[in-house]
């Protein structure tokens, strides 16, 4: 069955403009936006959609500006290979052909572990890089499985596996209906908020205070976001597990459980925070004893109540530890899976990857450092030490999608330099930059207005149930393929079933692999085929829906607000929440010696950019400048005592290396702290407007030896460092 596209388009008589509803595709905000486009098919102007029930006309100024970044020049349009030291432009055919024999002579040679697999974070956002990357994975059967989960949000899953059974069954803040939201490690009002799905977060929160609720935000730096706040406490980089464990103590001791489901493992808990008193946590997290009391007693006696954790404590180094007392505390105070507190999305489309078995972690190890996989993966931070440790399982190529590890991963350097040391890699990616500039082949995918769009992540994290598909706005152009059809062929590839082969083989694949079949699926006029596949999982979706009622609401649906979802959706083997699994309770004793160890002199933290995304958006004129720059923020004392200032820039070292940047003498951050934003250095790319402020990486100081234990997840925040004044002339060191 095909049913026809209809013209989504409106006309404006007279005129030749036209307007287009898109899902905005680069936060996880999804905010819907209207685009109007000229006669040329040049982007006007973009802003919000006020017929939006979810993000109703909000937009950010990097929406705004998304034309400008779809019509980047300097995006690649033709497929690159390396010849003769040089990339150059080649037709598909020729680069799938050395895709094929560059994979191929690897696998021969050195075995299917031999190719890593690398997933940045743009794959978990777009139709094909969230429906082929399982594939591509199954497909290659390689033990060597990487992505950007390991330099974010891993922790989070893992904490939710163990307690839920179910890795996916995040528990967002019920935003809109909360009486008390206490933040730890986000600043949602730059990144506009990450595993918690509401556009216009900044104005969700002023709604919160506006009915009379209480936001109380925990940063080492006061934010954006703690501006907006009833009170602000700065925290100790890395010491938040410290702070959530005196929490429970003290929600434990002084009688304010509230439980309202089946529990497992309250003894054990109280058996595992018993030294963690606010009196013995509080010097190391700079949090008065009296303040972490009266906040849990304000926690527990809120009419509802949300504890909501992101980045700052992921990427930590107790950072599962830290992810598992979030969500102890959300159930102890009976606010788990209850309005206002913390609840579960039901979504449109993945409801059929909620039946798995049971979570584990651990079911193999890392060749060369024996890190634990999660989720089928293992840590980025340990890439570099496979790719350069020979022996048998050593790696030799890489196929990375939509990912910058040469900016992103811990110690980013060393990883670079292993990255050019392959014997192939290849790239989807529309950029050439500090990673794509080291691959043998790079596929460039189409633009965005050219490509379908539905978010299947973000479905998982809504603070309302949801759901909004846009059509491709522009057609492809002659000698362009679509993503979906690069990633079907690499997917051919590595199932040995070669270049030549029809893409539609592997749409049906994954169709079997999902178990729907293909007969009762509608397939739009010029699709990329994975609307066929979004049509089969939205029919077997909770809510009975289709592509084509997607496409009779332009403007999204709104499937409303959360509702409780356990214990239903409970996977652990006996349908209780535990509150004590034994793989996290296995690193309090390491937590415990942080209780009494000296801290360093400075602790480096991170930061995010209203106007920057990650390491990709540097490269539009209208984003540049402002507060997002690339400097080292500074606490005024620390500054003086240095002899830093404005103008002075600043040599910052960590153990694996050392950079040296313009600093930004501020008193928002904490003493003893420093901040610096990452997916900086762009010296190597070719990307015009980035390359002329480069900035410098953060993650040339980041530690990849480091990880969080439970998980593998990197460390970015708390990265031990020290700090000076570049003297003129002096050495570096
Ligand atoms: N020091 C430090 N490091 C960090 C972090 C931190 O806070 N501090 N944050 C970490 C986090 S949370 C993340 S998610 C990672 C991100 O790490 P990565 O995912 O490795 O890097 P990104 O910078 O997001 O790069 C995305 C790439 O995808 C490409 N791209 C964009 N759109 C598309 C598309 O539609 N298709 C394809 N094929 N490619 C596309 C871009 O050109 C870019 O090269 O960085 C991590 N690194
Ligand atoms: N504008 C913009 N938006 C983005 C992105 C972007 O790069 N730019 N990236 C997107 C991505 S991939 C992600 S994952 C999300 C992330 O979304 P968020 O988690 O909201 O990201 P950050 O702004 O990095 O917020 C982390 C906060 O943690 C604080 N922090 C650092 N160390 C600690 C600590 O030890 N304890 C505590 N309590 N706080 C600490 C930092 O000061 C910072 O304010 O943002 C997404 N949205
Ligand atoms: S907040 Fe900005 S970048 Fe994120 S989805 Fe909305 S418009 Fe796009
Ligand atoms: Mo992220």
């Amino acid at each position: 069955m095909t049913i026809s596209k209809p013209d989504r388009t409106d006309r404006t008589a007279g005129t030749r403009t036209r307007t287009a509803h898109r899902t905005c595709p680069l936060c996880e905000a999804a905010c819907a936006l209207r685009i109007d486009l000229d006669g040329a098919d040049r982007v006007v102007r973009v802003s919000g959609d006020e017929k939006d029930p979810f993000s109703r006309g909000y937009l950010c100024p990097k929406g705004a500006v998304l034309g400008r970044l779809d019509e980047d020049p300097d995006r690649l349009r033709r497929p690159l290979l390396r010849q003769g030291g040089g990339l150059r432009e080649v037709g598909w055919d020729e680069a799938f052909a050395a895709v094929d024999a560059g994979l191929g002579e690897v696998i021969r040679r050195h075995g299917r572990d031999a190719v890593a697999l690398y997933f940045g974070n743009p794959t978990f956002h777009t139709m094909a890089g969230y429906l082929y990357r399982q594939a591509i994975t199954q497909a290659l059967g390689s033990a060597n499985v990487y992505s950007a989960s390991t330099v974010d949000q891993m922790p989070k899953h893992v904490a939710s596996g163990l307690m839920f059974g179910d890795p996916m069954a995040v528990a967002v803040p019920d935003l809109d209906h909360t009486d008390f939201l206490l933040v730890l490690g986000a600043n949602p009002v730059e990144s506009n908020g990450s595993l918690c799905v509401a556009p216009d977060f900044a104005g969700r929160l002023k709604a919160l205070r506006g009915r009379g609720g209480r936001l109380v935000v925990v940063d080492p730096r006061r934010t954006r976001t703690a501006a907006l706040a009833d009170e602000h406490l700065f925290v100790r980089p890395g010491t938040d597990p410290l702070l959530l464990m005196a929490m429970v103590h003290t929600v434990l001791g002084e009688g304010l459980v509230r439980i309202g489901l089946p529990v497992a493992g309250l003894d054990r808990l109280r058996e595992l925070v018993r030294d963690f008193t606010p009196e013995a946590v509080a010097p190391v997290c700079g949090v008065p004893a009296e303040t972490i009391a009266r906040l849990t007693r304000e926690l527990a006696a809120a009419r509802s109540a949300a504890v909501y954790a992101r980045i700052g404590t992921c990427t930590a180094e107790f950072g599962t530890v830290a992810q598992w007392q979030v969500d102890v505390l959300n159930t102890l105070t009976g606010n788990l899976d209850r309005r206002g507190g913390v609840m579960f999305a039901e979504t449109a489309a993945l409801e059929i990857f909620r039946a798995g078995p049971p979570f584990s972690t651990g079911n193999r190890h890392s060749r060369v450092r024996g890190l634990p996989e999660v989720l089928g993966e293992f840590p980025v931070a340990t890439l570099a030490d496979e790719i350069e440790t020979p022996g048998p399982g050593q790696v030799r190529a890489l196929l990375a999608v939509a990912g910058n590890p040469a900016l992103s991963a811990p110690n980013a350097p060393r990883l670079a330099r292993a990255l050019g040391g392959l014997d192939f890699m290849v790239c989807v990616d529309p950029y050439l930059n500090e990673t794509t500039r080291l691959a043998d082949v790079v596929l460039p995918p189409p633009r965005m207005l050219q490509t379908p769009h539905f978010d299947f992540l973000v479905q998982i994290i809504m603070v309302r149930n949801y759901a909004r598909y846009s059509p491709a706005v522009l057609p492809l152009e002659p000698g362009q393929r679509s993503e979906a059809e690069i990633l079907a062929r690499l997917m051919l590839i590595a199932a040995g079933l070669g270049a030549g082969t029809d893409p539609a083989r592997a749409e049906e694949m994954i169709l079997g692999q999902l178990g729907v079949t293909g007969d009762a699926i509608g397939a739009l006029d010029g699709a990329d085929g994975t609307e066929k596949i979004l049509d089969a999982l939205l029919r077997a979706g909770g809510y009975g829906l289709s592509l084509k009622a997607m496409l009779d609401a332009p403007h999204g649906l709104d499937l409303g607000p959360l509702q409780p979802r356990l214990p239903a959706l409970l996977r652990t083997p006996d349908s209780r929440v535990d509150l004590a699994p034994e793989p996290i309770a296995a690193d309090v004793a390491r937590l415990r010696e942080q209780l009494t160890a000296a801290p360093p002199e400075f602790l480096l933290i991170g930061r995010r950019h209203l106007r920057s995304n990650n390491s990709w958006l540097h490269n539009v004129e209208e984003l540049r400048g402002g507060t997002n720059r690339c400097t080292l923020q500074v606490h005024p004392g620390d500054a003086e005592r240095l002899g830093l200032d404005d103008a002075t820039p600043a040599v910052v070292a960590s153990a694996v290396g050392d950079v040296t940047v313009p600093v930004e003498v501020t008193d928002t951050i904490m003493p003893g702290v420093v901040s610096l934003p990452h997916g900086w250095g762009h010296q190597d790319s070719t990307q015009r407007v980035a390359r002329e402020d480069g900035g410098v990486n953060a993650n040339a100081l980041t530690d990849d030896t480091v990880v969080d234990r439970v998980s593998g997840n990197a460390v970015f925040n708390g990265v031990p460092v020290t700090v000076r004044a570049l003297v003129e002339g002096a050495a570096r060191s």
